[in-house]
């Protein structure tokens, strides 16, 4: 006898429109990577407008432009207006994994375009049904997230001065030192000094953006781990350096820019080429991929840590939504994003207090942008009007 298939029941809810923004703010000092120096951080914004009148938002960004990877904001901009959003017209905005499994097979890589597509829809979907985005990844397991700070000027006192101030704050008490941008003994010398000058009031951790060769990371370990350093994130570019290197010093080694997806954590887990997993929505490839790298973790007995490219606050909520569900985040997060940014876009600032993020609860993201804002820093918006007209 045949089986008899029932329709598939009409969508509650269909793409109707995308429209994506670049909005450009300036950071509160200098931040210096290994990679590159920023002044200022681009937030690529898209919404999704649905034809049940929610409209979801997600954001995209990167690190200096292309100096860190191979995505830009105004790349992204670009293939979602080209690509993305004929690809997705007229589709079941309910369906999230559905329609992102539509999108991959339609447009290849773009890891940090779809995560912010993704956590779009994400959004439109929990302002639909009245639940926070941690709800519909399984539920969250924790209301607030630890916060590192990281100390990027480039100048030892202002590091130090700047470590003070977020301890009294009581903002940060873990602190992630970038190096490597100068020489091995200098790089030891800054952070040995920052942490004599912190003691066991703050964690010290550094990372190198794998600008050392294995034979530095050697040495740079061994002198890391003599002056308290907890933690050295991608000291070099090769998984297979980081598996030689690993466990080898008293110091725990993260994987950051080699993780990009589930399946390279797959490798670095097989490599055991890690103790910790720096773990980002972006380089994932959205929130369900970076749910399955925490798996894949897990699994492996590899610790956890919440990362960020740096995003402003519709990213850095994404990402915390989906840090709120993991099960275990023993080296907490680094959500700080929105902090390094002049500008506040959000109707409602985040709650950064305690040493800690707190994740909002609303439906969706739980968060709102201030509008007038966003029109007044996006790229050619009222900002660009007024200081031309000057
Ligand atoms: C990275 O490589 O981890 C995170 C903090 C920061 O300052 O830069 C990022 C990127
Ligand atoms: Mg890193």
């Amino acid at each position: 006898m045949n089986a008899v298939v029932a329709p598939l029941p009409s969508p509650v809810a269909t793409v109707v429109r995308i429209e994506t923004v670049l909005v450009d703010l300036p950071t509160i000092r200098p931040h210096k990577l290994s990679v590159a120096t920023m002044d200022g951080q681009t937030l690529m914004l898209v919404r999704v407008h649905c034809s049940d009148g929610v409209v979801g938002m997600g954001e995209g960004t990167t690190i200096g432009g292309l100096a860190y990877g191979g995505e830009s904001p105004e790349g992204m901009k670009l293939a979602i207006d080209s690509y993305f959003a004929p690809v997705m017209a007229g589709q079941d905005a309910t369906r999230v994994q559905a329609l992102m499994g539509r999108i991959g097979r339609m447009v290849k890589d773009n890891r940090f375009a779809k995560c912010a597509v993704e956590a779009a829809l994400l959004d439109a979907h929990g302002k639909r049904t009245g639940l926070p985005v941690s709800d519909l990844l399984g539920g969250r397991r924790r209301d607030r997230l630890p916060v590192a700070w990281t100390l990027a000027s480039g100048d030892t006192a202002r590091d130090i001065a700047e470590a003070e101030r977020m301890l009294d704050l009581r903002r940060h008490n873990v602190f992630k030192l970038k190096i490597g941008a100068r020489g091995l003994a200098e790089d030891i010398a800054h952070v040995a000094a920052i942490k004599r000058a912190l003691g066991d009031r703050g964690a010290v951790r550094v990372d190198v953006n794998m600008a050392w060769n294995e034979t530095e990371a050697a040495r740079g370990m061994a002198a890391l781990a003599d002056a308290g350093c907890e933690l050295v994130e991608q000291p070099v570019a090769s998984p297979a350096a980081l598996s030689r290197l690993v466990r080898r010093f008293p110091i725990a080694l993260m994987a950051d820019e080699s993780l990009s997806g589930p399946e390279s954590a797959f490798e670095l887990a097989r490599r055991h080429a890690a103790d910790v997993f720096a773990v980002k929505i972006e380089q994932s490839g959205g929130l369900f991929a970076a749910q399955r790298v925490a798996a894949i973790a897990d699994a492996a007995g590899i610790g956890l840590y919440g990362g960020t490219m740096l995003e402003g606050a519709v990213g850095t909520i994404a990402s915390a939504q989906v840090f709120a569900t993991f099960d275990q985040l023993h080296w907490g997060t680094e959500l700080f994003g929105p902090l390094l940014l002049t500008e506040e876009i959000l109707a409602t600032p985040l709650d950064y207090s305690e040493f800690s993020l707190e994740v909002p609860n609303g439906p969706g993201l739980g968060i709102a942008l201030d509008e007038d804002r966003v029109a007044f820093f996006a790229r050619d918006g009222l900002r660009r009007t007024i200081s031309v007209a000057r």
